[in-house]
């Protein structure tokens, strides 16, 4: 298929490279996450690999952990800053056509988050906002969820913009890594990732978000973090253990409704199938997790996986022009 556009792209800025996760990535990888830092390697690996593989947009966000890492509150919002302004000059002001940029947000501060996400949606031309997974606030062992009360104005003014926010996995605290232990292979991709963020996403559900703000857009990657196929028994078991909590809809009604699940990092046609039965194919966009995520294997399978040409096209490019607001150029 050509025209595919990629949701979950990341770069690395120069005030971020410190909040990147010790996960013993491949000297190829490193070099790729590095072209964040050169505009001309922009031009001499990651076009390059787009063209040969009909991936006409990026999607691009800082990567993991970011300024979520960062516990000094003034210092994260100094670096989302220069992040989103290091995207906007690198990417979107040579190659307009080719990228599009979800803002850094450092939600430590909610205020100064609320504020970024604006200029960066307003003045900077980006289409939504990623945040890796909980804030670090004050110090490396507090970890803030976002379904605090003081992030309610955050997510109002996400829902004003009418902006999509990617809810990207990080791995868990430090003080609750008991369960990893002895086991360094578990705490990243291969695992923690998408039990942090699943439970994070469900956080965001039980609490009540999306009946305050029923418009709100949430994307989530790696075909959903194990959470389409586990939604039956969890609201099943909610209905009587909800502790007095009382939502207006099923759980899995808030996944309908308000997610969108990317096959970022998890190219596997039975899952994608589940997640077509559980959601349907307008809640789905490709994508690829570049550069952690090899684009030639990325698209080999979704180019000939058992989907019809119709879902093809909605996952691959047209969801992705409807949601992020993006341009339909001629392809
Ligand atoms: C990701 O973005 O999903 C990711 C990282 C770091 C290592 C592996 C990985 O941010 O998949
Ligand atoms: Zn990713």
């Amino acid at each position: 298929m050509i025209g595919k556009i990629a949701t979950e792209e990341h770069f690395v800025s120069q005030d971020a490279k410190s909040y990147l996760p010790d996960l013993g990535v491949s000297p190829d990888v490193q070099r790729r996450i590095d072209d964040g830092l050169d505009a001309n390697n922009i031009e001499q690996l990651r076009l390059p690999e787009m063209d040969k593989h009909g991936v006409e947009m990026h999607l691009v966000s800082l990567t993991a952990d970011g300024v979520q890492l960062e516990p000094d509150r003034d210092k994260a919002v100094k670096v989302a800053k220069l992040a989103n302004d290091a995207l906007a000059e690198k990417f979107l002001a040579r190659h307009p056509a080719r990228f599009a940029c979800l803002a850094t947000v450092a939600l430590q501060d909610p205020k100064a988050a609320t504020d970024e996400l604006e200029r960066a949606v307003t003045q900077l031309g980006f289409k939504g906002a990623l945040a890796n997974g909980f804030s670090n606030a004050g110090d490396l062992d507090t970890g803030e969820y976002y379904d605090l009360p003081k992030l309610l104005p955050f997510w109002e003014r996400v829902q004003d913009l009418d902006v999509p926010f990617y809810l990207h996995p990080r791995g868990p605290l430090n003080s609750q890594q008991k369960i990893y232990e002895g086991h360094a292979e578990l705490l990243g991709p291969a695992w923690a990732f998408g039990v942090e963020t699943a439970t994070h996403v469900l956080r965001l559900i039980t609490s009540g978000l999306f009946d305050r703000f029923p418009k709100l857009t949430v994307i989530i990657g790696h075909l959903g973090e194990g959470l389409a196929p586990s939604m039956w028994r969890a609201q099943n078991r909610f209905n009587d253990a909800s502790f007095g909590k009382k939502l207006k809809k099923p759980l899995s009604q808030y996944l309908k409704d308000n997610f969108y699940i990317t096959t970022s990092g998890n190219f596997h046609t039975p899952t994608l199938l589940n997640v077509i039965a559980e959601m349907g194919a307008d809640r789905v966009l490709f994508a690829i997790d570049y550069p952690y995520e090899r684009t030639d294997e990325a698209v080999a399978w979704f180019d000939n996986c058992a989907i019809s040409d119709e879902d093809r096209q909605k996952i691959g490019r047209l969801n992705a022009l409807r949601i992020f607001k993006l341009k339909n150029r001629a392809i």
